[in-house]
């Protein structure tokens, strides 16, 4: 059985940029719902229920086709808010260390690669995640539809390599707080960056 992470900082811990009403219904009850419905559509398939999340989703194509579908959202779902949590912190961590000359190898700057990252955000229609990964000894980045996550590989996400940065672009990540101004959550989305996270996921990615 899977089950909800605690957040690792308060509700309120990312005011300004994204208020605690937004973060509880966020986490208790979207994550939540992902993680309920993960468990229940996988009922009684004891092998898959053993696996690590990033298992199922990675091998999301070999799950009984009738229960395809709601495995990929929810796997995807719980994954992909997994990880957001933990990819903020309050008021963000320096960015430094491998992962800042990684950006600046890959994307010129860091201006250059916020810019492309932003934009990704921006114009993802509908509901998905900005994805900075790593593929190899490069990084990309790409977004991806729903709950999508770049471990379900080219065919199914549209891309592929090992997420060390997600952004959650779904309304429900920002409409209280910005209504219909995604591009104003992302932009104070940036001041959360908890860029010692994503460089042990750099490193992970890369050992
Ligand atoms: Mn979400």
């Amino acid at each position: 059985m899977f089950t909800l992470p605690d957040l690792p900082y308060s509700f309120d811990a990312l005011e300004p940029h994204i208020d605690k009403q937004t973060m509880k219904i966020h986490h208790d009850r979207h994550h939540a719902t992902y993680v309920n419905n993960l468990n229940a559509a996988l009922e009684g398939q004891t092998d898959w229920l053993e696996k690590p999340i990033e298992e199922i989703v990675e091998k999301v194509d070999q799950v009984p086709e009738e229960i395809r579908a709601a495995v990929r959202n929810n796997a995807g779902g719980h994954l992909n808010h997994s990880m957001f949590w933990t990819l903020m912190a309050p008021g963000g961590k320096e960015l430094a260390g491998e992962i800042k000359t990684a950006i600046d190898t890959n994307f010129t700057s860091f201006d250059k690669f916020k810019e492309l990252f932003t934009t990704a955000g921006t114009s993802r229609f509908g509901s998905g995640w900005v994805w900075l990964v790593a593929k190899g000894d490069k990084l990309e980045i790409g977004s991806t539809a729903n709950q999508d996550n770049p471990l379900m590989g080219e065919v199914d996400s549209g891309m592929s390599g090992t997420p060390i940065l997600g952004l959650d672009v779904w309304e429900h990540a920002y409409y209280l707080h910005y209504q219909n101004k995604r591009p104003d959550y992302i932009a104070a989305w940036w001041n959360l960056v908890n860029w010692e996270e994503v460089n042990k996921l750099l490193n992970k990615a890369t050992s």
